[in-house]
């Protein structure tokens, strides 16, 4: 543990009473120069403290703002978010991702940022990163599965959100397949998974996560504003990022672990209990045909499982789906 976040976990744990320097110097080993000067860096980082002669100092508010730091203090994992590179404003934390791991950055390293200018989702479409409001993170992975194993990790992270979101949150989140996260038939994070791999062999795995977290509807581009949502719309209140971003690494790494050693059933029927409409009717249409049949689960690999026209079990692996048609049953 560094000595900033030593003294970070000290000022949290006296938050009611004020602390002298003389003691945090005693207590950290460091001069009452140097605790100075760590103050300095944390009032940088939006925490807000309060020094007074004699008295010493006290904490009176914690940032609602992201940096390396904030995202460190408190974290509890073991490995993941052990490196995490922050910038206020940036094209993509994707892009990012996959500079760091060209260049050797190990499995775990973060890439978050408060606003992206070209955020990406699925098939080159784009992904509203609007400035403070969400969380829009990267992860880097290194996993030793096979490459045709890979999407189980962009299921496995949809479990994860949605896991963050009854447990930590409070709400009821739905995951229409593959990967959104929805509230209430609206989307409130999506999940972008990129490798670069071998035959045989995966370098690296990129997760790219966007949650909408404090967007109110105004926040939202007018084209997202019936379809998308976020946490505050749905609770009616302010989350603090950091809170939430260490809460999804937390479990994350938990459920990722429990994945490599114990394989994807867990994680598929977690995925079932989540799914939007499993067990109900869907609308399917592919290049050849049009029809409607019950969505009955997914597979090993991620695809759909549903009846074909004529009645059989079949898998699809792409077809459009319309999530929102009425169907005569409902
Ligand atoms: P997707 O292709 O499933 O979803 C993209 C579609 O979702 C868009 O076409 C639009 O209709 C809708 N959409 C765009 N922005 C939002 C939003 N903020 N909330 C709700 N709906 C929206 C999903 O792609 C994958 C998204 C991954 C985003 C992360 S953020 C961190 C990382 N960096 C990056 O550039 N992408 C990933």
């Amino acid at each position: 543990q560094s000595t900033r976040s030593k003294l970070i976990d000290l000022l949290e744990k006296n938050k009611e009473q004020y602390i002298s320097g003389q003691s945090l110097s005693e207590v950290l080993g460091i001069s009452r120069s140097a605790i100075w000067k760590h103050m300095n860096e944390l009032k940088k980082d939006g925490y807000i403290i309060e020094a007074k002669s004699n008295k010493g100092y006290r904490i009176i508010d914690f940032p609602n703002k992201l940096s390396e730091n904030t995202v460190k203090w408190g974290l509890r994992t073991k490995w993941l978010g052990k490196r995490i590179i922050h910038h206020e404003s940036i094209a993509s934390t994707q892009t990012i991702a996959h500079d760091e791991a060209r260049n050797n950055a190990p499995g775990g390293t973060i890439i978050i940022a408060d606003e992206q200018t070209k955020g990406r989702g699925r098939i080159a479409r784009n992904w509203d990163s609007s400035k403070g409001k969400g969380i829009w993170l990267s992860m880097i992975l290194r996993p030793e599965i096979q490459p045709h194993h890979a999407p189980q990790l962009t299921l496995l992270t949809a479990t994860v959100l949605a896991d963050v979101l009854s447990n930590y949150v409070d709400i009821n989140p739905k995951i229409k397949w593959p990967n959104d996260i929805l509230m209430n038939n609206k989307k409130m994070a999506g999940i972008l998974t990129e490798m670069q791999a071998e035959q045989d062999q995966i370098w690296y795995v990129i997760i790219g996560i966007g949650l909408n977290v404090n967007h109110s509807i105004d926040d939202l581009p007018e084209g997202l504003r019936n379809i998308a949502t976020s946490i505050k719309m749905e609770t009616s209140k302010e989350w603090l990022l950091k809170d939430l971003i260490q809460e999804i690494l937390v479990t994350f790494e938990r459920t990722y672990e429990d994945y490599l050693e114990n394989g994807f059933s867990e994680i598929k029927q977690k995925w079932e209990g989540y799914g939007f409409k499993i067990g109900q009717e869907i609308a399917i249409k592919t290049l050849k045909e049009e029809w409607k049949a019950p969505f009955l689960g997914i597979t090993d690999d991620g695809a759909l499982l549903t009846k074909s026209s004529s009645g059989e079990t079949i898998e699809l692996y792409s077809a459009e789906i319309d999530w929102f048609h009425q169907t005569d049953k409902s």
